[in-house]
């Protein structure tokens, strides 16, 4: 699905403002701002503790001058799902929180009209929700006390009382959280482009149309200069002497696409570059490329998980600051904003599906493969022509190792189908967690191994030297599978300002000798093909006993102030950059 662009042919309605909001059925209508979460707007506790169906409701006029012009309403994430109103008549639903959907208006209102447009959220989580939540309340993070009568009371009149929990460790931001618009297009339209570069400047092409004529495409450098040109649906345009996009610190150049069709323009842009994995090794341009980041989270005071390009472009410069490379979008696709900025900053980028907290081995009866297949098409679409993304990550941390065959049946026709519907055919992960990964399938069986694991925190807590000594050990397992294996998470939880001369948990110096340890058992081991620290920044969780004000994970604080990791870090990825040179 192309993202929403204004230019001669195509006209934007932002829709963001203050829209009005009513938390559950009955209470009171009250302003809101979209896009952002809608849980941290208020103090009233419920916006944090509800679970169920929310309203936002707001006014609109389609312009007189939009006559003739197709109008869809577009959003770019309505978390969970969403039922959409006109006039207080349904006109669409979407299932799922993190991927766009259009509605088109044709038929339904004329330009000049003014409608009251009405959006039901629901934030409910559960075992049909990708991510997954637990009915019961049993949280991430809980002290559960199995067994005891008054505790399983205890959990059972939750239930009734509509408690629902998430089974990932975020907070279960909701609402408008991105972008809501109407976008004007020629009633002969773009519906979408396909791009599939190759390093001897040859790029595929195929285009989908709505309407009677012949596409042209052209391909624009930098300066705006036209260096290839096609008719047609689909073939093949050649860029002579093709800049490469290369990730940091190389150069991460940009070209243009632009398709022209009668009326309607489009301009792609998108990067030249190939993603290939050989070996132990995962080569870009068929180069060795070394992953090191963190992983992020969209998370920030008042916006929540909502859209703030402010954070943005102020979290790529800390990236930058850091002499960092990548991120996951742990653990959803992230705001189609953040994929372009990368783009244009050449951070790599690995793209998750909300497929997070299946962590019970009873998941893989829970009828959930069809939807995160629908999940999993929707994500590639929309971020196929990324050059920043590299690979996909079917989904974090699920339970592979009590039953594997069960994980194989359902991972492997994900990960199968991940690669047919990629025109670039990235490579393709699942996230593994600390486990008996001896017993395993699934996690080995991926094309690049990304395993999260927190000896010396969540395990052999405090002891450094022992953790280290076990994680050499399953290193050596890891050593003769012939595949490049990240760490993809490891972390100590750090609160900023507390500090000791003996290095314990939870201080700064803690989390500093913690990666030391850590990163000294991957230095050593030339199959590992990159580090990431969890997490980028201290983020929102929901409450327990473990989670003091969130987790504290963070190389930076939520308010991004950095930690001593953070210079740690930035020393160390500056010197794998020196040595890249
Ligand atoms: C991992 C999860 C991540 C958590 C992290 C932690 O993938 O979402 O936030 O642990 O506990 O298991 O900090």
């Amino acid at each position: 699905m192309l993202y929403p662009q204004a230019n001669a042919a195509r006209t934007i309605l932002d829709l963001s403002g203050v829209w009005d909001f009513q938390l559950r059925e009955g209470a009171p209508w009250e302003p809101i701002a979209v896009p952002a979460s809608y849980n941290d707007q208020s103090p009233d506790p419920a916006y944090r503790s509800y679970a169920g169906v929310s309203r936002y409701r707001t006014r609109f006029t389609i312009p007189a001058a939009l006559r003739g012009q197709r109008i869809v309403l577009r959003f770019d994430a309505a978390t969970h799902n969403a039922r959409v109103l006109l006039n207080g008549e349904e006109i669409g639903c979407h299932r799922g929180g993190f991927l766009p959907f259009e509605i088109d208006l044709t038929g339904r209102m004329a330009a000049g009209e003014t409608a009251v447009l009405t959006v039901e959220v629901d934030n409910r989580i559960h075992h049909g929700t990708l991510p997954i939540g637990t009915e019961g309340a049993t949280a991430f993070f809980g002290s559960d006390n199995p067994g005891i009568p008054t505790v399983e009371a205890g959990k059972r009149r939750q239930q009734e009382r509509g408690i629902n929990l998430p089974a990932f460790d975020f907070f279960n931001y909701a609402g408008l959280q991105r972008p809501v618009r109407l976008v004007a297009t020629p009633k002969a339209f773009i519906r979408d482009i396909t791009l599939v570069p190759h390093l001897d400047g040859r790029v595929d092409f195929s285009l989908d149309t709505e309407g009677e004529g012949e596409p042209v495409i052209e391909v624009l450098d930098a300066d705006g200069n036209c260096v290839a040109r096609e008719s047609g649906r689909a073939g093949t345009l050649l860029v002579r002497e093709p800049r490469l996009w290369e990730p940091r610190p190389g150069t991460p150049f940009l070209y243009t696409a632009r398709v022209t069709f009668g009326e309607d323009v489009y301009e792609q842009a998108f990067g030249i570059r190939e993603v290939r994995v050989e070996g132990t090794r995962f080569l870009i341009n068929g180069k060795p490329f070394r992953f090191h980041g963190p992983c992020k989270h969209e998370d920030s005071a008042f916006h929540g998980r909502g859209l703030d390009q402010c954070l943005n472009v102020t979290d790529i410069h800390l990236f930058r600051w850091l002499h960092a490379n990548c991120f996951r979008t742990s653990h959803y696709p992230y705001a189609e904003e953040m994929y372009a900025l990368c783009d244009r900053e050449g951070i790599v980028v690995v793209d998750e599906t909300p497929a997070v907290g299946m962590w019970a081995d009873e998941h893989y009866g829970w009828d959930l493969a069809d939807y995160h297949a629908e999940i999993l098409r929707q994500m590639i679409a929309r971020d196929k022509n990324h050059p920043c993304v590299v690979a996909w990550s079917l989904g974090n941390e699920p339970s592979t190792d009590v039953y594997p065959d069960k994980a194989w049946a359902y991972w492997h026709p994900l990960y199968e189908l991940a690669h047919r519907l990629d025109p670039q055919n990235r490579p393709v992960t699942l996230v593994g967690c600390q486990n008996m990964y001896e017993r395993d399938r699934i996690i080995p069986a991926m094309d690049i191994v990304f395993i999260n694991r927190y000896y010396g925190w969540y395990n052999l807590s405090g002891d450094l030297e022992t953790a280290a000594w076990a994680f050499r050990r399953e290193l050596d397992w890891w050593a003769d599978k012939g595949k490049p294996v990240v760490l993809s998470e490891y972390g100590a939880d750090t609160i900023a300002g507390l500090h000791g001369a003996a290095p314990e948990m939870f201080t700064e110096e803690f989390q500093v000798a913690y990666y030391r340890a850590m990163n000294a058992c991957l230095d050593e081991r030339d199959f590992v093909a990159g580090e990431m620290p969890w997490n980028f920044a201290d983020f929102s969780t929901c409450q327990g006993p473990m989670r003091a004000g969130g987790n504290r994970k963070g190389l930076f604080t939520r308010d991004r102030r950095p930690k001593m990791a953070a210079h740690y870090f930035r020393e160390r990825w500056a010197a794998m950059e020196d040595a890249k040179e």
